[in-house]
């Protein structure tokens, strides 16, 4: 059988059944001569799941002969964004693929790189429609939110109580867009009615926000039940403060989380399962895109079709963003097969 695309290469590793456009006919775009110098621009760069997808923009860059860099601010905030996309358009990269902290922020530094033919990717995270060519989404957005719920409500006995969300910044488009996703669930699914969401907190995509908000979310709600962290950062916190403060096993845990990062709170139960996709796969496509973009191959307009290098065909949808596939379940009988 045929890995979907951005699939991982390995056994038992749950693949979810939601949907995945893209595929069909392809104009197959090989790689042509325009320089790429391509720059990611993250929502941090002391986040390792970007250091994940930059392994496979460099993979990328390599299979093209262009040039990756990666550079990006410390803080994910959009404020500390800009002043990188203003380096960006000074230095004439040919393209930018960025992470939105904050979408319309930096829409307009964006804008004013793409007003001098710079193209501009957004991965991850997306920009304002208008203020990016193309945006590569990780996995279609309604299942990752809904993949979560269903999640915490498996590991709460019952599917009962008071449960709280630890996200990464209030202005994330990704989070925000996962989160409505969430609140629609529990809202019209009647096998959630027994949840109730008291609390969505922000850690920032900051560890020491990130725990000092999961403990705030204990002491104020000693009821809670289960906390859906939709970030790598923030899950990872959580489970350390659930350990700390003797609440693991009692207060489900689940989210989005790395395998590295969770690999230890899986094996001891504080967090039984939580999801992500093929990070890597995320950065190269994303580079690869850029690519097609730069050299003319592609316009980045609905219903274009493209061949991503190893990855295959992909469609450019009617909201100009490419899905790159599906997400995956990480529990204790798979995690060790995985390994970033
Ligand atoms: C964090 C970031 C990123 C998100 C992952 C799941 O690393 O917020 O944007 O996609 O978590």
């Amino acid at each position: 059988m045929r890995l979907p695309k951005g699939a991982f290469a390995l056994a038992g590793v749950a693949v979810l059944a939601l949907s995945a456009c893209g595929g069909g006919g392809s104009s197959s775009a090989s790689p042509g001569t325009a320089t790429l110098n391509i720059a990611f621009l993250p929502k941090a760069v002391n986040n390792p799941y970007f250091d994940v997808a930059a392994t496979g923009g460099q993979e990328a860059a390599t299979a093209l002969s262009g040039q990756f860099k990666q550079v990006g601010p410390s803080d994910a905030t959009g404020a500390a964004q800009i002043p990188f996309i203003q380096t960006l358009t000074q230095q004439n990269v040919s393209a930018i693929v960025v992470s939105a902290d904050d979408p319309n922020a930096i829409a307009p530094a964006l804008k004013q790189a793409m007003s001098k033919g710079i193209k501009v990717v957004g991965y991850d995270s997306s920009p304002a429609t208008d203020a990016r060519n193309v945006f590569i989404n990780q996995a279609d957005s309604k299942g990752i939110g809904e993949v979560q719920v269903q999640m915490v409500c498996d590991e709460i006995p019952g599917c009962a109580g008071d449960i709280a969300i630890l996200s990464a910044t209030s202005t994330a488009t990704n989070q925000n867009a996962w989160i409505d996703f969430m609140k629609a669930a529990l809202a019209s699914n009647s096998k959630y009615s027994g949840l109730k969401l008291v609390k969505v907190a922000y850690g920032n995509d900051d560890p020491q926000v990130s725990t000092t908000e999961a403990q705030g979310l204990l002491q104020a709600y000693p009821n809670l039940k289960g906390i859906i962290s939709p970030t790598t950062v923030g899950i990872s916190a959580a489970a350390q403060v659930l350990e700390q403060t003797g609440k693991a096993g009692k207060v489900a845990l689940t989210g989005l989380g790395t395998p590295n990062l969770m690999r230890k709170y899986v094996k001891d139960g504080t967090c039984k399962e939580f999801a992500l996709w093929n990070v890597k796969d995320l950065g190269y496509l994303a580079y690869y895109t850029a690519a097609l973009l730069v050299q003319g191959k592609i316009k980045g307009t609905a219903g274009e079709k493209f061949t991503a290098g190893r990855l295959g065909d992909y469609t450019i949808d009617t909201s100009t963003t490419v899905l790159l596939g599906p997400p995956f379940v990480f529990k204790a009988d798979n995690i060790d097969q995985l390994n970033f």
